[in-house]
């Protein structure tokens, strides 16, 4: 059973995002001011939309909290959803304007998005219902989520960080020796992608600038990494315990990603062994290490030790400027996909919120290993693990 979890509720226009998160340990602190610091890194980026332009999302704390520490109860949090001003009589949680509401009808579905099949699913002939929870909107609450998560592996020594490895065409090239953290260090928040290779950038924006012009969208890809992780978390012994199995679960459930490889996973399928693993190496004071990290730090569903790495492909927004093909849900004759107001590319946002996945991942599997009720639990059973560590 997972020692952590997290629901996330609310709509894209709807008044408020909402998460809660149980499962921490007592004494644990947290600064909303360093929430807010991941919120605005998951709203930066070239090529967003009008709505980053209304946003200034910010994190409040209804519960879980005392003079800014855990209390080992769940932690409840809400963003606001600025745009729900002009939005209120449609997205009303109990009285929409019936006129109103028509006027926003969503009936021609998107390729690509959630709309039809959702709409299948549900039984709603009018696809907002669908779109306004699907909407990448929702990946707010979970980088805030995340960020609380952060805070527990940080107060563990375990750092993250992410950087856009391509957009479109323009893409910088693996290296040989896998992955590692090291490889973010040169990634400038503060750029307009984010790039693990800042010298792409300029390319970059000349795409998303091509693109916007032509009414098209991009994808990507972007490297999101984890250092200081303890060996030992997760498990080989049954399929559901497996951390790489539940890192592709958390990773595949972001709007817009369509893979995931961990370490060079992709690369390796076409080599021979002999080159695709990290041979193993032990030294005094160090104890065990790989001079490479193929695997990404992860070996029969187990951390290693070394750099947890995993790249995630995203497929371009499905919302066209021009509308793909589609079919008018009344008429059922063709009919392009209805605009709504978009993005070009979000790969830059998608990095955030993978480290905000891997990172509550890794909290998870870190307090199952460790348990403890409060912080100085946690930290004390996580010292006697890796002291036996060095005992084997
Ligand atoms: C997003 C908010 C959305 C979109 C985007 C992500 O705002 P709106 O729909 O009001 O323009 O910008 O959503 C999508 C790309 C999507 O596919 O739903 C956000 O906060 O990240």
């Amino acid at each position: 059973m997972p020692r952590l979890r997290f629901l996330t509720a609310g709509e894209s226009h709807g008044p408020l995002l909402t998460a809660l998160l149980e499962g921490l340990p007592a004494g644990l602190r947290v600064d909303p001011a360093r929430v807010d610091a991941e919120l605005a890194r998951r709203q930066h980026g070239y090529g967003r939309g009008g709505r980053m332009k209304i946003e200034k999302d910010s994190v409040r704390f209804t519960g879980g909290l005392r003079g800014g520490e855990t209390l080992g109860g769940p932690v409840s949090l809400t963003i606001e959803n600025r745009d729900h001003a002009v939005w209120t009589a449609v997205m009303d949680p109990i009285a929409v304007d019936p006129e109103a509401a028509a006027r926003r009808r969503l009936s021609s579905p998107r390729p690509g998005h959630a709309d039809l099949a959702g709409g299948l699913k549900y039984g709603r002939r009018d696809l907002r219902d669908v779109l306004e929870r699907a909407s990448a909107r929702e990946t707010a609450a979970r980088v805030a989520a995340g960020a609380v998560c952060r805070e527990l592996l940080r107060a563990v020594g375990v750092e993250l960080a992410s950087g856009v490895l391509s957009v479109g065409p323009v893409a910088a090239a693996e290296p040989q020796e896998g992955w590692t953290f090291a490889a973010l260090a040169r990634v400038d928040d503060a750029s307009p992608f984010r790039a693990v290779d800042r010298s792409l950038e300029p390319a970059m924006v000349a795409a998303v600038d091509e693109a916007a012009k032509a009414g098209d969208t991009l994808g990507g890809t972007v490297l999101v990494a984890a250092t200081g992780v303890p060996a030992g978390l997760g498990s080989h012994v049954s399929w559901d315990r497996k951390l790489d199995g539940r890192l592709g679960q958390a990773m595949l459930s972001i709007p817009s990603v369509k893979a995931v490889s961990i370490g060079s996973g992709l690369a390796v399928a076409s080599l021979p062994g002999s080159r695709a693993h990290d041979p193993i190496e032990w030294t005094a004071g160090r104890g065990f290490s790989r001079p490479t990290n193929r695997a990404g730090g992860l070996e029969g569903g187990i951390t290693n030790g070394e750099d947890v790495a995993v790249t995630l492909f995203v497929k371009p927004i499905a919302t066209l400027r021009a509308g793909l093909p589609s079919v008018d849900l009344d008429t059922k004759e063709p009919h392009r996909a209805q605009y709504e107001r978009s993005d070009v590319t979000a790969v830059p946002a998608a990095g955030v919120i993978g480290e905000a996945m891997l990172a509550f991942v890794l909290a998870d599997a870190l307090l199952e290993k460790t348990g403890g009720d409060s912080l100085a639990e946690v930290r004390r059973n996580l010292a006697a693990f890796l002291a036996a560590q060095e005992e084997l």
